[in-house]
């Protein structure tokens, strides 16, 4: 009760805050996140879960590929939690400036956040790989097992996939809101996962803030650190 206090006051004597978030974020919400003990890093698969989301099996296995992307990866079902909804209305208050998130769910934005910086890309977005056309989720699901555009073009999703870079204006917007930011709060992500971990080293500001379950290797960076659900620790918050 005291950590969250604490974050109250931080969060009214703030007027720039940036939030960090990764899978965490979305766990309360139903979506597995990667290294946790119930995470999909832990199950069992034909191949490592990075291998079968990665460029490289794309190219060569497509069919295997949209099996275990939209088994392990789609959650149509899933809604916003209180984290998602407390940074919505942060935003609406003008205290947050930006959500960067490694997450391809789309949830921060159906709870109702505007500047979202995507740095793994969106489920929502799917593109022909042969014309660039646009398409939706839903076309996806509905044209498996490889979704194949009117081209005749394959369609894959606009997500990050290992061995792929991380669009650079995103990156450059992102490195730009943490570096001028008063307050970060990282919430949710193991940092493990690179370049998007290392932006949060780009902070300068007063507040470092760190939610997560477990620990990272950023905990002796933060000025206040909450070892708890990033889902309780925003329904206690008053915003
Ligand atoms: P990760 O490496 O799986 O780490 C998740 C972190 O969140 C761990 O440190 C957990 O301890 C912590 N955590 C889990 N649940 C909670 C909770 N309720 N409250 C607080 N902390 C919690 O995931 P990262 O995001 O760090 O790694 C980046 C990968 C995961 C990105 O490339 C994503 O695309 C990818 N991913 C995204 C989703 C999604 O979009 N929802 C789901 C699974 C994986």
């Amino acid at each position: 009760m005291e950590n969250i206090e604490k974050l109250q006051k931080i969060i009214d004597e703030s007027k720039n805050i940036v939030f960090f978030g990764g899978a965490g974020v979305s766990t309360a919400s139903n979506i597995p996140d990667f290294r946790s003990s119930d995470g999909l890093f832990q199950r069992k698969y034909p191949y490592p879960a990075e291998t079968m989301l990665s460029r490289d099996f794309f190219k060569g296995h497509k069919e295997e590929f949209y099996d275990f992307y939209v088994n392990n990866m789609i959650y149509p079902d899933a809604r916003p939690n209180h984290a998602h909804s407390g940074l919505a209305a942060l935003e609406k208050k003008g205290k947050l400036k930006a959500v960067i998130t490694q997450n391809i769910d789309g949830l921060h934005q159906e709870a109702g956040s505007i500047n979202v910086l995507e740095l793994h890309g969106s489920i929502h977005r799917n593109y022909c790989t042969k014309c660039r056309g646009f398409y939706p989720l839903d076309y996806v699901l509905e044209n498996l097992p490889v979704p194949l555009c009117t081209c005749g073009g394959v369609v894959k999703p606009d997500v990050v996939l290992y061995g792929e870079g991380l669009d650079t204006d995103t990156l450059d917007n992102a490195l730009k809101y943490i570096s001028e930011a008063h307050t970060l709060i990282i919430g949710g992500t193991s940092l493990s996962v690179y370049p998007a971990a290392s932006l949060v080293n780009y902070f300068k500001g007063t507040n470092l803030i760190l939610i997560n379950k477990e620990s990272t290797a950023m905990d002796r960076n933060a000025g206040l650190l909450i070892n708890d659900d990033i889902d309780k620790v925003f329904k206690a918050l008053k915003i």
